[in-house]
């Protein structure tokens, strides 16, 4: 067991997982990741801009509230650290990923902005170096596209590890909470209702927090916003979660090997 005195009440059963690819004691920092780029794959994006907001487990489980009329909502914590960058891709943005997040090459080439170079890299790893571990990157969706799309970036400069740094996708995190809370609803026989389909695009989740679209979607800074609002909803069982669930970053795949992109042309 990995934390006996944890009181969690969720997936015992993962405790079957080998325990050191999980953190050894609880995350102290939770540090929101999203990341925008020139498309999706398997067009091998590159990233275009990137925001991290390092949050500590403190502030997550100790959140502040707005006035109570209409709602009383969760302030978001007022100690974060951010990071937002502006990155030239160097690559053709897609004319989808282009509308949605008003991202263009000309604006990269006209502001002079630099690649996903050495020092972007520098800046990361002093980032996280300032948080207090077990540090977990968090993302929407961060297992299917930031993830494997960070690793690709830092593979490229030849960067391949980010030790001691874990990692844990809140899309996966959001399902298992509530296939946990219906198998427990199954016990009362409360089938779920119909049409009651869950949706867990960062959009539709907060306006089923919210009951409002979030404001600046797909800007990296919005979205991360957006996620940390959705997150404090359920703080304290996503913690719990990420505690036992979350894996190391060094465990991920690159979405794809940098001389692979010019293979097809050889
Ligand atoms: N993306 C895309 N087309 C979509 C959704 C996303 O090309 N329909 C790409 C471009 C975005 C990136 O994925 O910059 C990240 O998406 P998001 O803004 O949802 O974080
Ligand atoms: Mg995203
Ligand atoms: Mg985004």
């Amino acid at each position: 067991v990995p934390f006996p005195n944890f009181h969690c009440s969720f997936f015992l059963d993962l405790r079957m997982w080998p325990t050191s690819v999980t953190p050894s004691k609880p995350i102290e920092t939770f540090v929101f990741m999203d990341l925008e780029a020139t498309g999706l794959p398997p067009s091998q994006p590159k990233i275009a801009e990137m925001c991290l907001f390092a949050v500590s487990r403190h502030s997550l489980e100790n959140p502040q509230y707005s006035n109570p009329r209409p709602k009383p909502l969760p302030l978001l914590p007022r100690l974060a650290d951010k990071l937002s960058v502006c990155i030239n891709p160097d690559k053709l943005f897609t004319p989808a990923a282009s509308s949605i997040t008003g991202l263009t090459n000309e604006a990269f080439a006209m502001n002079r902005k630099q690649t996903f170079n050495l020092h972007l890299l520098h800046m990361i790893v002093a980032f996280f170096r300032r948080q207090h571990p077990p540090i977990c990157l968090v993302a929407h969706n961060g297992y299917g596209y930031d993830f494997p799309l960070l690793k690709a970036e830092l593979s490229a400069l030849g960067h391949l590890a980010l030790d001691e740094i874990y990692c844990a996708d809140t899309i996966k995190a959001m399902k298992a909470l509530d296939s946990e809370n219906n198998q427990l609803q199954q016990f009362a026989y409360q089938p779920s209702a119909p049409g009651s389909r869950k949706k867990y695009a960062l959009r539709d989740l907060y306006f089923k927090f919210y009951r409002e679209y979030p404001p600046n979607s797909h800007n990296a800074e919005g979205d991360v916003i957006a996620l940390i609002n959705i997150f404090q909803q359920r703080a304290s069982d996503l913690m719990c979660w990420m505690d036992s669930n979350a894996i190391p970053f060094n465990s991920i795949r690159a979405m794809y090997k940098e001389n692979e992109r010019y293979a097809s042309f050889s």
